[in-house]
C-alpha cells in the first residue's frame, strides 16, 4: 500500500465550544482586541471570519476535486452580482445557526445585534444582479461546477437619501469597515491592455498576420468569494476583479521623480473598478463603462485559460470544459477577446478559433426596451480596443456572406442583421454579436422569449430557429423564504417537512392546507408577525410609522416609467381626492399601507421627479387627520436586498403593474408570491406564468395585453382623451397639478402631469380605469380574510416553479449540459 501524499485540509470542530474557541482566537489574534474592549464591528468581523473558516474545508476540497476531475463548468460572466448580506447564508449553508447563536450568547453577545453590523455589498442595480446571485447559489446547492466572474466595485449602487422628499445620492462605501468575506490574491493579478494600434507582421513561416500593440495596461487583482451550497459540502467560487496600476508603469514614473503623476496613473487605473454604473435597463454610453466591461472579461478569460485549466490542456477541447454565459450584453466583448487570444496569442487559424468560440458562449437577453440593447460606436471601440474592432468586422463580414447565400434576393434583411449599425452613427450592436456567437440565446420569461423571437431578434430567430430558447427566471428559496421568512418556513416545514428548501416543488403539498382553517389561522399569524417585524425595522431605520393591522400594498423595484409607479400614485391620489371631497366615506376605505421602495438612476430626471411626488403625496396623506390613519404611504429610502428580506414577507399585495411587453420578467413578483402575497398585475413578464400557475381567481389581472398595446400605439395613442373622458382620472391629475402636494406651487410636479397628458409613453392613463377596478376587487377580496388567506396559501403552494434551482435545471438541460458533480 502506498502512503497517501495528498496534504490534509484543516477542519473545525462543529460544536458550541469549538466555535467559541475559534471566535475568541479571531477576536484576539485577528482583530487584536479582547472581548471587553471589542467594538461591535470587531465582534462582527471576528464572527464572520470564524464562520468562513467552517466553510473553508468544503471550499478547498471542492477546488481540489474540480482540479482532479476537470468537469465541465459554467463561467457566469456578469457585470453585476447583487449578493446581499453574506452572514446568514453562510450560517445556513454550514448548519451553524444554533451553534453560533448559543456560542455568542455564552459570551454575552446577541447574534441578531451583530448581524446588523454587516453592510451588504451592493454590486448590482436590481433584478439582473440579484438574479446572478440567485443563480450561483443554486448551482452550488445543486453541485454544479460554476465560477462567477465580475467586478469588485469599490463603490456599489449609491446609497439613496431623501432631502425634502427628493433623492440625493451618497457613495456606497461598503468596504470602509472591512470586508471579511473576500480573499484577495494580488499575486495572481493579470494584465489587461487598452488602446494603441494594430500592426502587420510576418510570422516565422512568412505568413502575414496582425497583432495588437496596446497603448496602456492595468492589472486585475482577483478577489475570491465563497459561494456555499446548502448543506451539501460544496463551495463554488465567485471571482471579482479589482483594477490597479501596473507596477512597471508606476515605478517608471515614480523613479523619474514625478510623484504626482504616479498617483494620477494609479487613480486612472483604479477608476476602472471604482464605481458601479447606476443604470438599470438603459445603458450609459460611457467609455469607462466599456473599459469596465473589457477589463473584467479579459481578466476572466485569461484567468480561466492560464490559471484554472491545467497547463497541458488542449484548447480545442474548451467547449467540453466550459460554457461562458453572457449575462446581458455587458460581457459580450468577451467574444472578440477569446478570438484574439486564440488567433493572435495561440496562433490558431481563424476558422478553428471561430468554431471553438461559437461553442463556448451562450447569451441571455434581459430586456425588451430597444434603448437598453447596448451599441458601441466604432470610433470609441476602435480607439479603446482596435484589434477587437477588426475581429468584430471580420466576424460580421463572414456572417453577412453566409446570409447573402441564404437570402440572395433579400439584401435589406442582410443589412438589418448586420452586427454593425450604420445609423445614427456607425456602431457595434452587442446583442447581435452575442446572437451570432452564442450557441443559444434565451429570454428570461415565456412572454419575453416569445417577443424576442417575434420582434426584437426576429430576423435571427427566422435564420436560427433552434438557437432561441426560454428560461424563466427564478429566486433562491434559501434566501427568499428559508432565511427571510422564518415564521412561514417553520410553518411550512411542520406541514410538509423541510425537503422544499432544495426541492421547491414540494410546496405543492401545502395545497390541501389552503382549506384547513387552523392552518390558515397560523398563516395569518405569521403574516401579522412579519408586519410587526417590518414596522419595527421601519421605525428604527427610517423613523416611519406603519400600522400592522392594515393591508400591506407593496411596490418595490427600480424607479422607471415603464414600471409605472405613477399608475400606483394615481390610484392613491384618486382615493385621497374622493375622501377629501366627500365622495367616499373614510369608513368605507380599506385601511392600507402603501409601501414603496425605489432608486432612480441619478441622471434620470423624470424618475427623480416621480420619487419627489411619491414623497410629497405621502407627506400630505400621512398628515391629514381626515384619513384617520387608514391610508398611509411608507417610502423608506435606500431599498436594498436587506430591506427586501424583511419587507416582502410582510406584504399582502404585490404590485407588478408594468406596461405589457416591457418588463422582461421581474423577480420581485416571484419573491412576493412565495411569501404569500397576492399579485395585482398586468399580463407582462413572469406575471403571465404566475397567473397561469396560481389561477385567475388568485390573481388580480388588469390592463391591456401586449397585442392590445401594440395596436393602440399603431392606431395613435392620445392620453389626453382618457383625461377628458374619465372623471376620476381628471380629478386625480388636476389635484396634482393644483399644487396640493407641493405647498400650492403648481410648477413643481407640472413636468409629470404634462408628460402624462401629452406623451405617456407607457400608457398609464390608458390602464388607469382597469387598474382602479382591479383594486376594488382587491378590497372586496381582502374583506374576507378566510378567502384571502386561502388564496395566499395557494400562491405559496404553487410557487415552486420559481425556484432558481429550476431555472438552473433548465439552463443545464437546454444550454449548458453541465452535469452535477457530487462531493467526494
Ligand atoms: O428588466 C429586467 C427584469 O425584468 C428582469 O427580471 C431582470 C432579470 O432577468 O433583468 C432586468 N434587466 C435589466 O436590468 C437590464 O437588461
Amino acid at each position: 500500500m502506498t502512503a497517501d501524499t495528498t496534504p490534509p485540509i484543516a477542519t473545525r470542530e462543529h460544536t458550541v465550544d469549538g466555535f467559541v474557541r475559534e471566535f475568541l482566537r479571531e477576536l484576539n489574534f485577528g482583530q487584536g482586541v479582547d472581548l471587553t474592549r471589542a467594538s461591535a464591528n470587531d465582534k462582527y468581523l471576528a464572527m464572520a471570519r470564524t464562520v468562513r473558516h467552517y466553510l473553508m474545508t468544503r471550499w478547498l476540497s471542492t477546488l481540489r476535486r474540480q482540479g482532479q476531475l476537470q468537469a465541465k463548468s459554467v463561467a457566469y460572466l456578469s457585470a453585476e452580482f447583487l449578493l446581499g448580506r453574506q452572514l446568514d447564508n453562510a450560517l445556513l449553508a454550514a448548519d451553524l445557526q444554533d451553534i453560533v447563536r448559543e456560542g455568542l450568547a455564552s459570551l454575552g453577545i446577541d447574534l441578531d445585534e451583530l448581524r446588523e453590523e454587516e453592510v451588504e455589498p451592493g454590486l448590482g442595480n436590481g433584478g439582473l444582479g440579484r438574479l446572478a446571485a440567485c443563480f450561483i447559489d443554486s448551482l452550488a446547492t445543486m453541485n454544479v461546477p460554476c465560477i462567477g466572474y465580475g467586478i469588485r466595485y469599490e463603490y456599489g449602487i449609491f446609497r439613496q437619501t431623501f432631502v425634502d422628499g427628493w433623492q440625493v445620492e451618497k457613495p456606497d462605501d461598503w468596504l470602509r469597515l472591512g470586508s471579511p468575506w473576500e480573499f484577495p490574491h494580488p499575486e495572481s493579478a493579470v494584465t489587461v491592455s487598452f488602446g494603441g494600434s494594430v500592426e502587420q507582421y510576418q510570422d516565422d513561416d512568412g505568413v502575414v498576420k496582425r497583432r495588437w500593440v496596446p497603448g496602456w495596461s492595468v492589472q486585475g487583482v482577483p478577489y475570491n468569494y465563497m459561494v456555499p451550497g446548502y448543506e451539501n459540502g460544496r463551495v463554488n467560487t465567485l471571482r471579482l476583479w479589482s483594477a490597479q496600476a501596473t507596477r512597471a508603469f508606476d515605478l517608471q514614473i515614480f523613479n523619474a521623480g514625478d510623484y504626482a503623476e504616479a498617483v494620477r496613473a494609479q487613480t486612472f487605473a483604479e477608476n476602472i473598478s471604482k464605481v458601479l454604473y447606476p443604470e438599470d435597463s438603459t445603458p450609459q454610453g460611457k467609455e469607462l463603462r466599456l473599459q469596465q466591461q473589457y477589463f473584467f472579461v479579459a481578466c476572466s478569460i485569461k484567468d480561466f485559460v492560464d490559471q484554472v485549466l491545467p497547463e497541458d490542456f488542449d484548447l480545442h477541447d474548451l467547449p467540453e470544459r466550459i460554457v461562458f454565459q453572457l449575462n446581458d450584453t455587458h460581457p459580450v466583448i468577451a467574444v472578440p477577446e477569446l478570438m484574439r487570444v486564440l488567433v493572435d496569442e495561440k496562433g490558431w487559424d481563424w476558422a478553428d478559433a471561430w468554431s471553438v468560440t461559437q461553442r463556448c458562449f451562450a447569451y441571455t437577453c434581459h430586456t425588451l426596451l430597444p434603448e437598453a440593447l447596448e451599441v458601441w460606436p466604432v470610433d470609441l471601440l476602435g480607439r479603446l480596443l482596435p484589434r477587437h474592432l477588426e475581429i468584430i468586422y471580420r466576424i460580421n463580414d463572414e456572417f453577412l456572406a453566409e446570409l447573402r447565400e441564404a437570402y440572395p434576393d433579400d439584401e435589406l434583411r442582410v443589412r438589418r442583421m448586420s452586427i454593425i449599425a450604420e445609423y445614427p452613427v456607425r456602431a457595434v450592436r452587442m446583442a447581435y454579436l452575442a446572437t451570432v456567437a452564442g450557441t443559444k440565446v434565451n429570454g428570461v420569461a415565456a412572454l419575453h422569449s416569445q417577443l424576442l423571437r417575434d420582434k426584437v431578434l426576429d430576423d435571427f430567430a427566422g435564420y436560427w430557429p433552434d438557437k432561441f430558447t426560454n428560461v424563466t427566471n427564478g429566486v433562491t428559496p434559501r434566501r427568499f423564504l428559508r432565511l427571510s421568512n422564518p415564521g412561514l418556513s417553520t410553518l411550512v416545514t411542520e406541514a410538509i417537512g423541510d425537503g422544499w428548501v432544495t426541492d421547491l416543488d414540494q410546496l405543492r403539498g401545502l395545497e390541501p392546507l389552503a382549506d384547513d382553517a387552523e392552518f390558515r389561522r397560523r398563516f395569518r399569524e405569521v403574516k401579522h408577525a412579519n408586519k410587526l417585524r417590518i414596522a419595527d425595522v421601519l421605525a428604527h431605520r427610517d423613523g416611519i410609522t406603519v400600522d400592522p393591522d392594515t393591508m400591506f400594498d407593496v411596490m418595490v423595484k427600480r424607479l422607471h416609467e415603464y414600471k409605472r409607479q405613477t399608475l400606483k400614485l394615481l390610484h392613491i391620489v384618486s382615493l385621497y381626492e374622493k375622501v377629501s371631497t366627500g365622495k367616499l366615506a373614510i369608513g368605507d376605505v380599506t385601511p392600507r399601507t402603501f409601501a414603496f421602495g425605489a432608486k432612480a438612476a441619478p441622471g434620470y430626471v423624470m424618475a427623480k421627479q416621480i420619487i419627489g411626488l411619491i414623497n410629497a403625496v405621502g407627506a400630505t396623506i400621512n398628515e391629514d387627520p381626515a384619513l384617520e390613519g387608514r391610508l398611509r404611504v411608507a417610502f423608506p429610502a435606500n431599498y436594498n436586498v436587506t430591506l427586501a428580506e424583511t419587507l416582502i414577507p410582510a406584504a399582502d399585495l404585490s404590485e407588478q403593474i408594468s406596461l405589457a411587453g416591457k418588463e422582461a420578467s421581474g423577480t420581485g413578483n416571484m419573491k412576493f408570491m412565495l411569501n404569500g402575497a397576492l399579485t395585482i398585475g398586468t399580463d407582462d413578464g413572469a406575471n403571465v406564468e404566475i397567473r397561469e400557475l396560481v389561477g385567475d381567481e388568485n390573481f388580480f389581472l388588469f390592463g391591456l395585453d401586449e397585442p392590445q398595446v401594440a395596436e393602440l400605439v399603431d392606431r395613435g395613442y392620445h392620453p389626453s382623451a382618457y383625461y377628458e373622458t374619465n372623471v376620476d382620472l381628471r380629478h386625480a391629475l388636476d389635484l396634482i397639478a393644483s399644487g396640493a402636494f407641493s405647498g400650492g406651487d403648481r410648477t413643481v410636479f407640472e413636468p409629470i402631469v404634462s408628460n402624462l397628458l401629452n406623451e405617456d409613453r407607457f400608457l398609464a392613463l390608458a390602464d388607469f380605469q382597469a387598474y382602479v377596478d382591479a383594486q376594488a376587487k382587491v378590497d372586496a377580496a381582502y374583506a374576507d380574510p378566510e378567502a384571502w388567506t386561502r388564496s395566499a396559501v395557494l400562491n405559496v403552494a404553487r410557487g415552486g416553479f420559481f425556484s432558481s434551482d429550476r431555472s438552473m435545471r433548465d439552463y443545464i438541460d437546454r444550454i449548458w449540459h453541465t452535469p452535477p458533480v457530487p462531493p467526494a
